[in-house]
């Protein structure tokens, strides 16, 4: 039997675990590595040194349908503003690695991984994430058949390349600040049966990352919409049973529309 210190350091070290999900927990703009916010520890005052919106997502649990039309869609649970603004250049990649205390993204979790962006119109420590008006500047969500009985998901590329993934910022961006935000939606209880749906359902993790887009671009987001318009939760991409069918290549991606003006490097898995 082991002492009962021994035990105390193994129950503490294991008890990340409990908090399933991972988050985002590293960010590189410009190659340039920041730490995400770790809504795990109980902080008295916000860090001032990461351009992740703060949340109080303890446990990094997941939204639900029931949350679509809620402020916490937008930058999730208790989300506020970050206090910087990371430098980024248009026409490159924001990397974004979900992880946790030793806990990767769950390999069940399949589903689409989608990114969107607002302009702040000032500075996005500042601004009021009701105003925000996103468009979707990169989506991908069914990849194939193969590798599960689920099939492979853009979740599970993000699981191959180290829990990351790589937001292209559309070139030609107008300089200014802006709102990425970046989501995973897992599909493996999204099925609820018929009727109406109910707490469980398709699982949405956004986080909202503050960005200072720099260079001569000209291109500025038009038509962008509020985030609690996304989703409807009522789709039937966010209420498909993945482990019936083997065959997701009809998947539809959801919330809006492409932005026009993004010319996205990961784009559309099989959308009509
Ligand atoms: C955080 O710390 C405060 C002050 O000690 C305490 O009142 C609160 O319950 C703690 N919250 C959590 C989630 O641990
Ligand atoms: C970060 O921003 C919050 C909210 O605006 C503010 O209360 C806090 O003082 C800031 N923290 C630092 C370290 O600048
Ligand atoms: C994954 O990313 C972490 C954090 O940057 C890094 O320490 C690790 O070496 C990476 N692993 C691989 C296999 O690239
Ligand atoms: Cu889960």
């Amino acid at each position: 039997m082991a002492p009962l210190s021994s035990s105390i350091l193994y129950l503490s070290a294991l008890f990340p675990l409990a908090f399933g999900h991972s988050m985002v927990a590293d960010i590189w703009a410009n190659s340039v590595h920041y730490y995400g916010f770790n809504p795990n520890y109980n902080l008295t005052s916000y860090p001032s040194d990461t351009p992740a919106w703060y949340t109080t997502n303890v446990g990094g649990n997941p939204l639900y349908p029931v949350d679509a039309k809620m402020p916490q869609i937008i930058c999730a649970k208790g989300g506020s503003n970050a206090n910087i603004s990371v430098p980024v250049t248009p026409g490159t990649d924001v990397r974004l690695r979900w992880w946790q205390e030793n806990v990767a993204w769950p390999e069940s979790h399949h589903g689409p991984v989608i990114n969107y962006l607002a302009a702040c119109n000032g500075p996005c420590s500042k601004v009021d994430m009701r105003t925000l008006k996103f468009v979707k500047i990169s989506e991908r969500g069914f990849v194939r058949q193969t590798d599960q009985p689920e099939g492979y998901w853009a979740t599970d590329e993000l699981i191959a390349d180290n829990g990351s993934w790589n937001v292209r910022i559309p070139a030609g961006l107008a300089a200014g600040e802006y709102v990425l935000r970046h989501e995973l939606i897992a599909l493996h209880i999204a099925f609820t049966g018929t009727g109406a749906y109910s707490a469980s359902g398709a699982e949405f993790y956004p986080q909202c990352v503050s960005l200072k887009v720099g260079g001569s671009g000209t291109k500025k987001i038009t038509g962008g919409v509020d985030a609690r318009t996304f989703y409807s939760g009522a789709e039937p991409s966010l209420r498909l049973n993945i482990h019936e069918t083997y065959d997701h290549s009809d998947f539809v991606i959801p919330g809006p529309k492409l932005w026009a003006g993004a010319i996205a490097k990961k784009v559309r898995s099989f959308t009509a």
